[in-house]
């Protein structure tokens, strides 16, 4: 049984209250989304697969929620990759791989196999080893066959062959096609039926999402593989798109391959832009994701849809393309984001209006009008800052801000503030990190100033 579907996730908008000196942040807790129908509902009722990617050891606490909530089906994001299971030749480690599945079961999720060959994240015992094309065509056949028959009759798919593509249409040079011959591929996906004939088999590719070279080498394979009885269920296309140019031949691709009879999958979607993210460009990701779940809905034999991590805080985006990011339909902190809207709206969802619970952080020069002390002396002032709440809850609270006019924190109370040059970081003390809606906390400081004073806009992060 499902339980919280929601995330205590901050949405974050800035809002600067100008004259009086004073600057708000607001923070929205995504507690505001339970009301809305869980994406794997609104995609289970179009018969699609909404999917992520996810990392085993993860699946707790709030990344544990949305993953078991809002979809249907999971990914391995690395632990069934031969690297993963098998480090040492003969020395197996399933932990990661055998967590999914047994979080997919308990949340009555398909699990995606991901992935049996590929040329990438092998263990370094098989890529430095110098086999003969027998061995290592038994080396496959096994690796296959341990794999498949240890998750038979409990994975829906299996990527079998990930990647076999140039982006010319020809076969990538690899362990596999140099050693093997083009035909490792017929082979893979026999040895994988061999083992679980209930799973469907698939062979994923990236760039292949729009009508291209590439994408017909794939036809041109799915159909002679057809044509030859080899067993192939479906084709993947990644996905791994960028900000503004989702293919415009997506669905026409999509379709061409439904009418060899085999399924399609999306699966591995994610759509990088440039960092910082901002609201025209969160609208454009909107746009995107929902133009590549239409395509999918349009066409019966989309399998579905899954994202690559469906949090920029488990994205491979950042570490491989520097100065990228930001690329799923949720923030680093768990926030939806308009992709997240565009989504629902696309599986038949009513879009999503944006939370109202929120939290803001408000600074002030602090004055006591009982005394009347301004708060501010010749070379100094006292300062604070106010978390509340309403409609939204923290567990933990950090407040940064700069400073505009040379202006330092010299002391702080009820908070830990550290300074770099204008950049000030203040975070909860051990006793005041929960901000319950409706509540609020203040913490204090004493710093020095000359010359002015401007307040300056603080954010809640
Ligand atoms: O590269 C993006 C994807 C392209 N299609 C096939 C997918 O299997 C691939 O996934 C990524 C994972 O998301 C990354 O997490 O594959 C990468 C490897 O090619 C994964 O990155 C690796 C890092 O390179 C390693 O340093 C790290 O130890 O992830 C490993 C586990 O975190």
């Amino acid at each position: 049984m499902r339980t919280s579907r929601t995330s205590l996730g901050k949405r974050l908008s800035a809002l600067c209250t100008g004259a009086a000196a004073v600057a708000a942040l607001l923070a929205a807790g995504t507690t505001a989304h339970a009301a809305d129908t869980p994406l794997r509902d609104l995609a289970a009722a179009k018969g699609k697969v909404i999917g992520t990617a996810v990392t085993g050891s993860k699946l707790t606490g709030t990344y544990g929620d949305i993953a078991g909530g809002q979809f249907n089906s999971l990914t391995p994001g690395n632990a069934m990759k031969w690297g993963s299971v098998e480090p040492t030749r003969g020395s197996f480690d399933w932990s990661e791989a055998d967590q999914i599945v047994a979080f997919a079961q308990a949340h009555n999720q398909q699990v995606r196999g991901h992935t049996l060959v590929w040329h990438s994240q092998n263990p370094s015992w098989l890529t430095n080893g110098t086999w003969t094309q027998a061995q290592l065509s038994s080396l496959l056949q096994d690796h296959i066959t341990t794999e498949v028959t240890r998750y038979k009759g409990k994975l829906a798919a299996w990527d079998v062959v990930n990647e076999p593509f140039n982006e010319d249409g020809t076969y990538r040079s690899t362990l596999w096609y140099d050693g093997l011959g083009a035909d490792y591929i017929a082979q893979a996906l026999t040895w994988a039926h061999a083992a679980d004939p209930s799973a469907k088999l698939y062979i994923n590719d990236y760039n292949v999402e729009g009508v291209n070279a590439k994408s017909t080498a794939l036809y041109n394979l799915v159909k002679s593989l057809k044509a030859r009885g080899v067993p192939i269920d479906g084709v993947g296309l990644q996905a791994h798109l960028i900000l503004g140019q989702v293919p415009g031949t997506l669905q026409q691709n999509i379709q061409r391959f439904a009418d060899l009879g085999v399924d399609v999958a999306v699966t591995e979607l994610d759509i990088r832009m440039q960092l910082p993210a901002d609201s025209t460009k969160l609208a454009q990701q909107a746009a995107d994701y929902k133009a590549v779940f239409d395509a999918c809905v349009a066409v019966t034999r989309c399998a579905g849809v899954t994202v690559w991590g469906f949090t920029d805080s488990d994205s491979w985006i950042p570490d491989v393309f520097p100065g990228y990011g930001a690329a799923t339909p949720y923030d680093e902190n768990y926030a939806p984001k308009p992709a997240y809207s565009a989504i629902a709206t696309a599986l038949g969802g009513t879009s999503t209006p944006p939370p109202t619970g929120a939290c803001a952080a408000t600074y002030s020069v602090t004055s006591q009008w009982n005394t009347g002390f301004t708060g501010q002396w010749n070379t100094g002032f006292t300062g604070q800052v106010t978390i509340a709440c309403s409609g939204a809850a923290l567990s933990s609270w950090k407040v940064n801000w700069t400073y505009g006019a040379g202006q330092r924190i010299t002391q702080a109370w009820n908070a830990t503030c550290t300074q770099t040059g204008a950049g000030v970081s203040c975070s909860n003390a051990s006793y005041n990190g929960t901000v319950p809606s409706g509540g609020s906390v203040t913490f204090g400081f004493n710093a020095s100033w000359s010359g002015s004073n401007p307040a300056p806009t603080v954010s809640l992060g």
